[in-house]
């Protein structure tokens, strides 16, 4: 991929997932009902100056959010203990069997319990009828958020998303504090930067093991790392775009890896970073806070009672 498909896949990932019914995929004529609604027929052209206005109105949707949209659903298939199925069936109702590869694979399955625990990034196998499958990688009980990122061939890039339950006794954990530092597999990562709501921010992950930069990083889905955010409270799905590539003789092997991330509003956000390193990926993980708010909400509902004597209470 060269630079300037780069750059501008850059600047309209996000108007690709948020104004999708555009473009190639796009159905002559009125827009169906359900893309009416979300799609503001005047936001085919999102310049970087117009993603400021992304998060105002409610018009665009992240993704994730959905289990099905422009058509495509996403559908667990009943698989084998131990395995985790499903299939994407299209606008004809039938499974779709042709994708397009992205991030060097067709499909990309991200699940993250609802606590935002548990993340697990991995590649299913199609098989000829449209039935994609992978060792499960639904760790324990809880219920699960299941991503499949993907672009059907002549479709537009899409994430959809599906709760999976895994039956058993489930303690919610909270969501960890804000931090800076990850240690995960004995390496050390850190994070500068901080997103900003509406608008794209730079993010940096440094990666070092026993106090030193790692520089011989190893690609990795055609970057020197893969970083998946998701929104506390609702799983939104955010794409976040990995600046330079291994191959463009002008981006190290690390320590440093920079991205480029739009999150759609204040609130909190967990961090995913997959990089390879040692024949390896590890996950490092952090939490972030953007915009002007409170602490995280606290992953426990309040008690019944809470609320009860409130003026304004909608009750009267
Ligand atoms: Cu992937």
């Amino acid at each position: 991929m060269n630079t300037a498909t780069k750059l501008s896949g850059f600047a309209l990932g996000l108007a690709a997932v948020f104004a999708g019914a555009y473009g190639i995929g796009h159905v002559a004529g009125p827009a169906a009902p359900a893309a009416e609604t979300r799609h503001d027929t005047t936001d085919t052209d999102h310049g970087a100056a117009g993603h400021g206005d992304e998060s105002a109105g409610g018009a665009h949707l992240p993704g994730g959010l959905l289990v099905s949209e422009q058509g495509y659903t996403l559908q667990p298939v009943t698989a084998p203990a131990g395995e985790f199925a499903f299939r994407i069936t299209g606008p004809d109702g039938a499974p779709v069997t042709r994708y397009d590869v992205a991030h060097d694979r067709r499909m990309h399955l991200i699940v993250a319990r609802r606590d935002l625990s548990g993340f697990r990034h991995v590649h299913p196998e199609l098989a000829a009828d449209g039935t994609w499958r992978v060792a499960s990688p639904l760790a324990g009980p809880g219920v699960w958020r299941a991503f499949a990122d993907f672009t059907p061939t002549g479709g537009e890039p899409l994430t959809l998303g599906v709760d999976v339950t895994v039956p058993g006794p489930l303690t919610a954990r909270p969501l960890p504090a804000p931090a800076t530092t990850a240690t995960v597999d004995g390496y050390t990562v850190t994070l500068t930067g901080t997103p900003e709501p509406g608008r794209t921010s730079r993010l940096t992950l440094t990666v070092s093991r026993a106090g030193r930069p790692v520089t011989d990083l190893q690609p990795y889905l055609g970057a020197y790392g893969h970083l998946v955010a998701l929104r506390q409270g609702d799983l939104a799905y955010l794409h976040v775009h990995p600046e330079g590539t291994p191959d463009d003789g002008r981006t190290p092997a690390g320590p440093a890896v920079t991205f480029a991330a739009e999150v759609p509003s204040a609130g909190a956000y967990r961090l995913y970073l997959d990089f390879r390193h040692g024949d390896a990926v590890h996950t490092a993980e952090f939490t972030v806070l953007a915009g002007a708010q409170p602490a995280p909400a606290p992953t426990t509902a309040p008690t019944p009672d809470a609320g009860h004597g409130t003026p304004g209470h909608g009750h009267s």
